[in-house]
């Protein structure tokens, strides 16, 4: 560890003790950084100084930010948190905003003062709100003046003060930020290994995890996933849905494209029919959303000519092959599937265009290692299914967390997910492994289920999971969003599962099927299958007590 510049010690203080950390590589030279490292000056002042001020770095519908707008922006939002707000170095302050230029500028004016930033979901409520704050023992944020109820709503019920400073409507930022003077700012000196980002997991299931997160790891998603697998350049515009404090968006649409000095359409809600025409607006070249955007779009693709896009980042959740195929038969573009994860900040595996397999998640990301293991921590032959584990210049350090024991074990980090490795190299999701359903002794991945059903023609969405039976312990269980004009119907029931039966080995079919409105998902995007499980469990109850 380094000499650190954090003055409250807080986050090292509770970072997981050296033997429960996993261990870290830096096999390429790009990974190793400099023993003082401040990020926000790599990915913002390196750029000014280095003539590129006047260069485009940030838009939305409203404004457009040059790199030098941005660092003025960053230098006077820095000067307000430690001149006017008491900031000092480590301290965590927590970030409420959607994706705007103004919620980039207070993530790096945190960063560039030395302190720790914890963004939140704009979607969450004040109870959701205090758990971050008590766990993250936060004393200061920022927040957009459009979300400031929820948050005071917090802020009410918080262990300890908590003082909110918001900007837009009604808030006080802007007039602080015009102070003279305020318009330099020297970053903090800070260690490589300083956290600068806390990112709390979506908790489906249990409390939230606060991930902790490098300056130097912030530098290697870029130089790992961007430089070897995505590969952008300066004149690209990154666009996409997930919010800035889903990592998946803080890497995708501000870290990817601020390291390569290039720019970012930035969407306050970015639903699939906002998106397209965004698209085509703008003219964005790299395009980040889950598979299920990716699905909504397909049939309205005609409406809009999205033709300067060149690249699209399919995470999140597994991309089923039926919508790889769509997409490329529909834009002429390979889908860039690619597993990431809060914990690892970014993505870990996933393989560049001409080197992508249909169905397959894709090989390790250059500087990331890759293995699929047995339940005693030994690697399984190639073929087998296991659990995903993976190694390298990221990885697991939750704040203060018992459940750090049980994702890094074996000297790797373990995810969560079953895979298989084929004999190139390439990992095949199978699903997260407690979503296994057994039934009548067979292993059955939903996943693979979904992603049959989904060539149907008449299946729009599709969630499937095991549901209590008392002959065969669980049933495979489908719960289907229906595309318009299709009714489901019993003959329709039959249809689909003949067409299962045709496709897959017919015992993985689903022996029930539901039909629903839409399906229940997190604010990442993720489906809930706890939730249709817990769905199914009723229903099975029901029909036990009906029979
Ligand atoms: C699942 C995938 C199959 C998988 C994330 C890109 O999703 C992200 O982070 P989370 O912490 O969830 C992690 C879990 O999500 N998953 C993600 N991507 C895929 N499953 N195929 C995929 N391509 O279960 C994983 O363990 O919310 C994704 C970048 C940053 C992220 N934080």
């Amino acid at each position: 560890m380094h000499r650190s510049a954090h003055a409250d010690t807080f986050t090292r203080e509770n970072l997981p003790p050296a033997e429960l950390q996993p261990p870290f590589l830096f096999p390429l030279p790009e990974l190793d950084y400099p023993e003082r490292l401040n990020c926000a000056v790599e990915f913002i002042d390196r750029h000014v100084e280095a003539g590129h001020g006047n260069a485009p770095c940030l838009l939305s519908p409203t404004q457009s930010w040059t790199y030098g707008e941005l660092q003025e922006r960053v230098n006077r939002i820095a000067n307000v948190l430690v001149r006017d707000l008491g900031l000092v170095p480590g301290n965590r302050v927590l970030l409420r905003a959607p994706n705007t230029p103004m919620l980039v500028a207070a993530v790096f004016a945190v960063i560039k003062a030395g302190g720790v930033v914890v963004c939140t979901m704009p979607m969450l409520r004040a109870k959701e709100l205090a758990y971050p704050i008590a766990k993250a023992r936060i004393s200061l944020a920022l927040c957009d003046g459009s979300l400031r109820d929820e948050l005071e709503k917090a802020q009410a019920a918080a262990p300890a003060p908590l003082a909110i400073t918001c900007w837009g409507e009604g808030g006080a930022l802007e007039s602080l930020m015009a102070q003279p003077g305020y318009e330099h700012f020297v970053a903090v000196d800070t260690a490589q290994d300083d956290v600068c980002l806390i990112g709390f997991t979506s908790g489906t299931t249990g409390e939230p995890k606060g991930t902790m997160h490098f300056h130097r790891d912030m530098l290697a998603i870029c130089d790992a996933y961007a430089r070897h697998v995505l590969k952008p350049v300066p004149s690209d515009r990154f666009i996409g849905s997930p919010p800035l404090a889903f990592t998946f968006g803080l890497g995708g649409l501000v870290l990817f494209p601020l390291r390569v000095g290039a720019s970012a359409v930035l969407l306050e809600a970015a639903p699939p029919d906002r998106l397209l025409p965004t698209i085509a607006q703008f003219g964005a070249t790299i395009c980040f959303t889950a598979p299920t955007a990716y699905r909504a779009m397909l049939p309205k693709l005609g409406e809009h000519d999205i033709g300067s896009l060149r690249k699209c980042v399919s995470a999140g959740e597994a991309l089923p092959v039926s919508t790889f195929e769509a997409w490329k038969a529909a834009t002429g573009l390979p889908l860039m599937d690619g597993i990431g994860a809060t914990e690892m900040l970014h993505i870990f595996i996933g393989s560049p265009e001409e080197e992508i397999r249909p169905g397959a998640t894709g090989r390790p990301v250059p500087g990331y290692e890759a293995a699929v293991l047995d339940e005693a921590g030994q690697p399984v032959a190639d073929g087998i299914v296991g659990r995903l584990a993976v190694r390298g210049p990221t990885g697991c350090r939750y704040l203060a967390d018992e459940r750090q024991r049980k994702y890094v074990a074996h000297g790797w980090n373990i995810t969560g997910d079953s895979y298989r490795r084929d004999a190139d190299g390439y990992f095949w999701y199978q699903a997260r492994s407690d979503d296994m359903i057994v039934s009548s002794g067979y292993n059955i991945a939903g996943p693979e289920v979904e992603s049959c059903l989904l060539t149907h023609p008449a299946v729009a969405e599709c969630g499937v999971v095991g549901q209590p039976d008392a002959e065969r312990g669980m049933i495979v269980k489908a719960y289907i969003v229906l595309k318009p004009g299709q009714e489901g119907t019993p003959a329709f029931t039959k249809a689909l599962q003949d067409f299962v039966k045709a496709e897959i080995a017919p015992y993985k079919y689903p022996r029930a099927i539901a039909y629903v409105a839409a399906l229940p998902r997190t604010n990442t995007g993720k489906l809930q299958r706890f939730e249709l499980r817990r769905m199914a469990s009723e229903e099975s109850a029901a029909q036990r007590i009906a029979s």
